[in-house]
């Protein structure tokens, strides 16, 4: 049961821990399944594998942009070494990828059935007060022993942008997150104090309107001026959300959340959607563009 408390103390901190969300079995075979679709996925057709020219992070652009539907497979900077002026792959490919997505929950039967088809997902969006909850994306985060990379401080609407803002993301961890492996913070509150005054966007032609390919910010016109007028990262209060196993951590748009690198041995997978409100306005903008969103209900 979703109470509201809960929906409470969520609106309060702008996340919330709810242990044991998703059943212990559930939980291990989202995790095989991901370990599967690691072994099974093949590196060799991969562009930041197979393009080693400086046209390298524009193909890495059109794979990311064109992500949504598909489960595509985003590597770890750090699993690759200049070796005699080329960029080799030094690790397994299974302990080289960052995270994949954007469209688990589309493409695969075990993901949509947790996402798109789960009562507890359903009751959660209800509480808050969805009225056509999406789910928009979706990817596992695999933060590698050694090598996974720290996701700097964020607010996820920057990235899922709607008017008014809606997105709310469900982070479910599929092994222990701990401080040591790089588990998430937050900032509590910040999702009162700091406005979204920034949005990751799609290039446009500013002439012909046409898609001209690749990615950027584009920045409000408040951006600067709270930028300087706002409370730092390193001057927040940062909350360590430590989590077993089917745990979720709900995250919203408009919070301050990052995680660490994981420099210890242990890996870190957890299983992200987010979900927007299909009432708000959701536009071409926005880097992620799908004819396909599936609806909760
Ligand atoms: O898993 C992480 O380290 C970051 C996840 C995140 O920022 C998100 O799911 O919105
Ligand atoms: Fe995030």
């Amino acid at each position: 049961m979703f109470t509201s408390e809960q929906a409470e103390q969520f609106e309060k901190q702008g996340y919330l821990l709810i242990p044991n969300f998703v059943s212990r079995d559930e939980t291990k075979a989202l995790l095989q399944r991901s370990q599967e679709l690691l072994e099974r996925f093949d590196v060799s057709t991969h562009p930041l594998t197979r393009f080693t020219t400086s046209d390298k992070a524009h193909v890495g652009d059109d794979y990311f942009l064109n992500s949504s539907d598909n489960i595509s497979f985003f590597f770890e900077p750090d699993a690759f070494e200049d070796i005699n002026g080329r960029q080799e792959l030094v690790k397994p490919k299974e302990k080289a990828i960052n995270k994949f997505g954007h469209g688990l929950h589309i493409s695969d039967p075990l993901f949509h059935t947790i996402t798109v088809e789960n009562p507890r997902v359903k009751e959660v969006v209800s509480m808050l007060g969805f009225e056509q909850p999406k789910a928009l994306q979706s990817m596992v985060i695999c933060k590698q022993p050694e090598i996974g990379g720290a996701v700097p401080s964020h607010q996820d609407s920057v990235f899922l942008y709607t008017e008014p803002q809606t997105a709310v993301g469900f982070w479910i961890a599929l092994e222990d997150a701990t401080a040591e492996n790089g588990c998430l913070s937050f900032a509590s509150g910040s999702h009162r104090t700091h406005p979204i005054t920034k949005r990751f966007v799609r290039k446009f032609d500013k002439e012909t309107g046409e898609e001209i390919g690749g990615t950027d910010f584009i920045f409000f016109d408040n951006h600067e001026q709270l930028q300087n007028d706002l409370p730092k990262d390193e001057d927040l209060n940062w909350d360590t959300v430590e989590c077993k196993p089917g745990d979720l951590v709900l995250i919203h748009g408009s919070v301050l959340h990052r995680s660490e690198t994981n420099t210890s041995s242990k890996s870190r997978f957890a299983y992200a959607f987010h979900v927007i409100d299909g009432k708000a306005d959701y536009d071409k903008l926005n880097w992620l563009q799908s004819e396909n969103i599936p609806s909760l209900w």
